[in-house]
């Protein structure tokens, strides 16, 4: 089966950002792949060095992959930081990517703002460990959102330094794989992953400003649905969502340069399992005074379950704590077998 990896972050305010461009796909994807879903919590400190939120928002975020429909026997669930092979591998990447490259990171630039210097060191190399994640699996897909779609190529770039790098001791080692790269058939070590990036969700923007994406560091509530938040709130944040004043087009063309219309749209083809044009179809011509009610029981039916279900796991830390034990465990034995090939790649003595 191909191997899939994706993580998310436990920063808090988990939100349907988080839910449709990243949770709700990888449920598809159990059956017929090998999947490896992983709250990062090495990521989060790059950002949020709280430990007491830290350890809430790990099982917050184990609580949310599991009320969505993760189901911890088919895949592994578990937190980065119990697989000590990611710090590992992390270390080795950082000393096969160039200062260059991470230069050109628009999520450091983002996060770090202008205070650069006060940034930690850590969110710099941040793409290193993302990097590091993905390839300790050897893992050939990686199902993200949009904005994530720069370190995966930059994850590219890095199996593939470290394929040329490395390129005889893998040959006399004779644990290279064949694989295409553009017309050529080169051998090596780590996969040239592809991320999954497609559908309408691929990046849900900000219910304040069509522009920005919907993320769970914007300072207003308003901006986002967060998954814990009730039908109330749901239905109040989509009300109050921003839109210019002219009536849904009559074709997806017509949703250019309208980017808070066309986000509610992409929203509703999401949650609806549909497209933008199926949704024009059904509501192209009409006022958002209509609209927004329609999404908002959408939204609130969609969401309500998985929330209810969050809250009742949530309840039951025992059993949370249990699937990252049972997940962190059968991850090591995937990882240390990676790494036990790294290690005599790179020239490691070990046992
Ligand atoms: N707005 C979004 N639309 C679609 N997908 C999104 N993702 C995040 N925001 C959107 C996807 O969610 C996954 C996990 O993201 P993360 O928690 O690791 O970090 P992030 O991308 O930095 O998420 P946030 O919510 O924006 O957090 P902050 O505010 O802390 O930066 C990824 O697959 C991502 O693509």
């Amino acid at each position: 089966k191909p191997l899939v990896f994706s993580g998310i972050q436990p920063t808090g305010n988990l939100h349907l950002g988080n839910y449709l461009g990243a949770i709700k796909r990888w449920l598809d994807l159990q059956d017929s792949h090998e999947c490896l879903y992983c709250i990062v919590d090495m990521h989060a400190l790059t950002v949020n060095p709280d430990p007491v939120e830290l350890m809430q928002f790990t099982r917050e975020v184990t609580a949310a992959f599991l009320a969505s429909g993760i189901d911890p026997k088919k895949s592994i669930v578990f937190n980065q930081s119990r697989v000590r092979q990611h710090a590992e591998l992390a270390w080795v990447f950082n000393c096969v990517a160039r200062m260059g490259w991470l230069n050109r990171m628009t999520q450091f630039k983002d996060k770090a703002g202008k205070d650069r210097e006060n940034a930690s060191a850590g969110l710099f190399v941040y793409p290193n460990l993302m990097a590091a994640d993905i390839l300790l699996y050897r893992a050939t897909h990686v199902p993200v959102g949009d904005d994530q779609k720069q370190h995966l190529e930059l994850t590219r770039d890095v199996a593939q330094k470290f394929n040329n790098d490395y390129s005889d001791r893998i040959a006399s080692l004779g644990i290279g794989v064949d694989m295409q790269v553009g017309d050529e058939q080169v051998s090596g070590f780590f996969p040239l992953t592809e991320p999954m990036i497609s559908g309408p969700a691929m990046r849900i923007m900000s219910l304040r400003d069509g522009t920005k994406k919907m993320s769970k560091s914007d300072p207003s509530d308003l901006s986002r649905i967060n998954l814990v938040d009730d039908a109330d709130t749901i239905a109040k944040k989509i009300r109050k969502a921003k839109t210019d004043p002219e009536a849904l087009p009559s074709d997806v063309e017509g949703l250019a340069g309208r980017p808070e219309a066309d986000n509610l749209v992409g929203i509703y083809a999401a949650l609806s399992g549909t497209d933008k044009e199926t949704v024009i179809r059904d509501f192209g011509g009409r006022q958002f005074s209509d609209f927004k009610p329609a999404l908002a029981d959408l939204a609130v039916a969609r969401l309500s379950p998985i929330t209810e279900e969050m809250r009742r796991i949530s309840g039951d830390q025992a059993y949370v704590d249990s699937v990252l034990k049972d997940g962190g465990e059968r991850a090591s034995v995937l990882a240390e077998e990676t790494m036990r090939h790294v290690r005599d790649i790179i020239g490691f003595l070990q046992d």
